[in-house]
């Protein structure tokens, strides 16, 4: 199978506005002066919403290989929805790629099974690729294995898979984030692998031999490699060390 292997920066509710524009330039060039590969290898960031349309005209005006995502999207289209940024704003915006279902969605704002789903079929109508996260805590990996929850969690949000809708996995251990304790290339690759079993039940082998399935929770330059030796897993989700260029860099450089 031939997977493009998807490196996604996430910057959560970091770095300011000057900071952010500065970041994607920098960023930009220190792959051009590499001779970065975009065919084989695909670099994404994901910024705050504020910041999406200065990234989106910077990418643009230089004609950067850097695609865009953003961090979140409402479930609804439009309306009174105080806060919420719909799909179609995004979609206006040129953002191709938008995560649905991140752990610090689940918890700190309560988002269920239920919303991460109508999430990812609002992607879907505005012609965004969700990125969908699943993954379980240190509780859950005790009392029911490592499969279990984050392949309920999929199968809870992605009932079907429209014909032609792309989608990106992303398997975020909760214990695993932000906490600089990795899960191994082994078990990443053992989740990776139920998760594409279950992508064969809904969404047929193809689709399923199609989709990138990433691993994420404390990914840096010296172990991305471990993980993208492993037949199922095929990117990152980068948090904490997508906020360093020379780091970020070298992740997406993983080859070289
Ligand atoms: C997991 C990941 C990015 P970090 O949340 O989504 O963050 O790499 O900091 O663990």
């Amino acid at each position: 199978t031939a997977r493009r292997p998807f490196i996604a920066g996430n910057w959560k509710m970091n770095l300011d506005h000057l900071q952010s524009i500065a970041f994607v330039q920098k960023l930009a060039w220190s792959l051009k002066d590499a001779k970065h590969d975009f065919g084989k290898v695909e670099a994404a960031i994901f910024p705050p919403f504020t910041d999406l349309r200065s990234v989106q005209t910077l990418i643009d005006a230089d004609k950067l290989d850097l695609e865009l995502g953003a961090q979140d999207l409402s479930d609804n289209d439009s309306g009174a929805y105080t806060g919420d940024i719909s799909g179609a704003f995004l979609a206006r915006l040129d953002v191709k790629y938008v995560i649905v279902g991140h752990s610090e969605r689940r918890t700190i704002h309560g988002e269920t099974d239920e919303v991460v789903g109508a999430k990812v079929a609002a992607a879907h109508r505005h012609g965004l690729v969700p990125v969908l996260c699943v993954g379980e805590t240190a509780e859950d990996l005790e009392k029911h294995g490592p499969s279990a929850v984050p392949v309920a969690q999929l199968r809870a949000a992605l009932t079907t898979l429209p014909a032609g809708a792309e989608i990106v996995v992303a398997y975020e251990p909760v214990w695993a984030i932000g906490s600089g304790q990795a899960a191994t290339p082994d078990q990443a690759e053992q989740v990776c692998a139920a998760l594409r079993d279950a992508l064969v039940e809904i969404a047929g082998a193809d689709s399923a031999a199609a989709t990138r399935i990433l691993y994420g929770g404390s990914v840096k330059a010296n172990n991305i490699a471990s993980f993208l030796r492993e037949p199922n897993v095929d990117g990152a989700l980068v948090g904490g060390a997508s906020l360093d260029i020379t780091e970020f860099a070298s992740i997406v450089r993983y080859q070289n």
